[in-house]
């Protein structure tokens, strides 16, 4: 008998596990939600992005001969369980099928529904991931430490990936070292890959406008892909022009320069429009065939098959309860500038309206400005979570959580970093042309005018130093912290009480 086989809106992969049994009279099952649309308040290009790519891929699902059943917005259904009894309504199915979800609020609906249902509902594994939950566990069975360097190796090894026999190209497992350089300004990044709006997207953002007047950023502008081809022309662009110069910059910014050397191809491997494993080889072959340099390879080779199957790893084997962590105990209401960008700190609106213009910004942006100052300042976990939940076309709590919970905010305690990526107002005027924007001055350390990130480093590792002290790799700057005078001290605690209060009663700063 036929089967009903339900597609989610990240899954819009033609490879995806519940698809590959596909027999005519089955149908394919795809539905936009309330319940997705709106748990949380999704910045307009996200939406644009998501909706337009879902109904691109039914579309060409249908011209490859598939029989779709899509819901828009406009069927009103709440959730993917009254769309599957909707289904299961109008036509009779033996079985349900369903690729696993990438989020843990979904899966448990998928696992109540499958209990409701007098039908089997399975739950295929979600073979786009190089590493599946189940390798993931057995690899983190027993360790103290979850460290991403020896996944990343373990992954290298078992996909063969830059490798020469049992050892990696060039004798070094990573060049990260190589991968720490300010952008000289003579140096200018290409044009990002950019895609005229075809009358599906454009009426996908009238549909936003229309359902979501309120939400951050606009719809105007929007020329991200949104279907296979245009992924893959990202993907061959990216490595033709960036990829060369991707290793040496990775961790610069710029002001009015919010692309860089980055991929921006994240928004398409998460919705599936790439696959890790795709991506991952067309760099190793410009590597092998000599067009690019191996720190760049290996830079970017890790990010994808290293950063980004850990933390789906770590998200799986920790939830729930992973959501809840608050090592730190932050509890700060997020400033209201991360929405309008209005402060005096030069690197925040940057990144800020950066965020809001695309529903981008790149990573060194995210951790150490938009995620440092949050640490810094003690923002409480589940705002800033929703926040960098809210506002990337390429967010989905699998990725997002780990990275803010666990890299940026170290709420989980050291499960993932080895130390809180903490830096104060040098770190980011070394990687940066900011602070020669800045009202503030990075070179004072106390007072009116000092940059906000050097006295709220102090006071952060001042004040969590009984949790943070034993740790090795923050002997350094406790033996600093230790060497001032009380008068020092007290000055950098003055400046961040005066500027903490401020930033509490909502004054600008
Ligand atoms: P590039 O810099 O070109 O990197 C290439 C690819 O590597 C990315 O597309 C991505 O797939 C992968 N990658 C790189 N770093 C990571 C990482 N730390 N974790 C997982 N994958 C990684 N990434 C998301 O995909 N979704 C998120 O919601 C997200 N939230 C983040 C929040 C914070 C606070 C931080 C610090 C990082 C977050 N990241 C997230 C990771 C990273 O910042 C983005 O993947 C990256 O900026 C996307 O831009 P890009 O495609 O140009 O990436
Ligand atoms: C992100 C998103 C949005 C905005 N809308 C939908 C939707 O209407 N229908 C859908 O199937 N999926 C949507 N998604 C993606 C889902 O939130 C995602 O599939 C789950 O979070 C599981 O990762
Ligand atoms: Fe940011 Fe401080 Fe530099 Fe200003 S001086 S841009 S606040 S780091």
């Amino acid at each position: 008998m036929s089967v009903l086989r339900l597609i989610l809106g990240d899954q819009l992969s033609t490879s995806l596990s519940s698809l590959r049994d596909y027999q005519p009279g089955d149908t394919l099952l795809m539905c936009e939600l309330k319940q997705e649309t709106q748990y949380v308040r999704h910045h307009k290009k996200k939406l644009v992005f998501v909706l337009s790519a879902m109904r691109h891929f039914s579309r060409a699902l249908q011209d490859r001969g598939f029989s779709v059943r899509y819901f828009t917005l406009d069927d009103a259904l709440t959730s993917f369980t009254e769309a599957v009894h909707c289904a299961l309504q109008e036509n009779t199915y033996s079985r349900v099928v369903v690729t696993h979800p990438g989020e843990w609020r979904v899966l448990a609906e998928l696992k109540t529904l499958q209990q409701q249902l007098t039908m089997p509902l399975d739950i295929r594994e979600d073979d786009r991931f190089l590493c599946t939950q189940q390798a993931f566990a057995h690899w983190a069975e027993g360790k103290k430490q979850l460290r991403m360097e020896f996944f990343y190796r373990e992954m290298r090894k078992r996909y063969s990936i830059l490798m020469e026999g049992k050892q990696p190209v060039g004798g070094q497992w990573n060049y990260d070292s190589q991968n720490r350089k300010s952008l000289p300004d003579d140096i200018q990044p290409p044009e990002p890959c950019q895609f005229k709006p075809d009358t599906i997207t454009q009426e996908v953002m009238a549909l936003v406008d229309q359902h979501f007047p309120h939400n951050f950023g606009s719809t105007q502008g929007f020329s991200y892909g949104i279907d296979q081809t245009q992924a893959e022309k990202v993907l061959s662009t990216f490595i033709e022009q960036r990829l060369g110069l991707f290793g040496d910059y990775q961790d610069a910014m710029k002001t009015n320069q919010p692309w860089l050397f980055h991929s921006h191809l994240g928004l398409y491997l998460n919705i599936g429009l790439l696959t890790p494993l795709q991506v991952i080889q067309q760099a190793e072959t410009a590597y092998r065939k000599g067009v690019i340099p191996l720190n760049a390879a290996e830079g970017f080779i890790r990010q994808v098959l290293g950063w980004r199957e850990y933390v789906r790893g770590i998200y799986w084997l920790k939830m729930p309860d992973y959501a809840k962590l608050n090592s730190l105990h932050a509890t700060r209401h997020l400033p209201d500038f991360y929405w309008h960008g209005e402060t005096r700190m030069h690197c925040l609106s940057e990144c800020v309206n950066n965020t809001r213009d695309n529903a981008y910004a790149h990573h060194i942006q995210r951790l150490m400005v938009l995620g440092n100052f949050s640490l810094l300042a003690g923002i409480n976990p589940s705002e800033v979570n929703r926040w960098f939940l809210e506002v990337y076309a390429d967010a989905y709590e699998w990725v997002e959580l780990p990275n803010v919970s666990g890299m940026t905010l170290f709420a989980d305690g050291g499960m993932l970093a080895s130390k809180p990526y903490a830096a104060g107002g040098s770190y980011i005027n070394r990687m940066s042309d900011y602070c020669r924007h800045c009202q503030y001055n990075v070179k004072e350390k106390t007072g009116e005018n000092a940059c906000p990130f050097n006295y709220l480093y102090w006071d952060f590792l001042d004040r969590n130093r009984y949790l943070l002290k034993p740790n090795p790799r923050l002997a350094l700057p406790y033996k600093n912290l230790d060497r001032m005078s009380d008068r020092q001290k007290e000055a950098f605690r003055d400046s961040s009480r005066a500027f903490l209060a401020k930033l509490e009663q909502n004054l600008p700063v």
